[in-house]
């Protein structure tokens, strides 16, 4: 089981798409273990996209995700990373596939509705930055229908 971080970034928020994109990953059968809605700090954005520091978009990006509410959460399941990305789609709405999130929601690169972690290393910084008060440790009844 992994357990990845995925967040509906302030776009999805305004939009008004927060319900529509936790049903995707729920009904997947994704089992949440930590959710808020938080307006985060510049130290926590430019903390989470370190990696991006040196891209032309990096102060762009974190004045985006700063701007308002994001909805922060945690997912667990069997390969819940890639299966997650999959959800989401390519990083272009325009480019993403159509079922993705990105790919029927999102028209930009910058405004593109959501993170997921990318790899086992950047989920667990990321939990630990956006989670340091930890996560729900639960298993849902319904998991028993959800893996063979
Ligand atoms: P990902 O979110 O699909 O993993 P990354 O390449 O890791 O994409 O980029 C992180 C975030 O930076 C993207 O989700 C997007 O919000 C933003 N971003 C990436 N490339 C561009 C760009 O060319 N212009 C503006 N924003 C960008
Ligand atoms: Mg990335």
């Amino acid at each position: 089981m992994q357990t990845t971080y995925v967040m509906v970034k302030p776009d999805g928020v305004q939009r008004g798409l927060v319900g529509q994109i936790i049903t995707r990953f729920e009904s997947k059968g994704l089992r949440l273990v930590g959710l808020k809605s938080i307006i985060p700090s510049r130290e926590l954005v430019e903390a989470h996209y370190a990696v991006h520091k040196e891209r032309p978009f990096y102060d762009g990006l974190v004045k985006f995700v700063t701007s308002g509410p994001v909805v922060a959460m945690a997912w667990t399941g069997l390969d819940a990373i890639s299966v997650s990305r999959n959800i989401i789609g390519a990083t272009n709405g325009r480019e993403a596939a159509m079922g993705t999130i990105r790919g029927d929601f999102g028209m930009d690169v910058g405004y593109n509705l959501i993170h997921g972690s990318d790899g086992e290393e950047t989920a667990a910084f990321e939990l630990g930055l956006w989670f340091p008060e930890g996560l729900n440790n639960w298993v849902p009844l319904r998991e028993t229908w959800v893996y063979e």
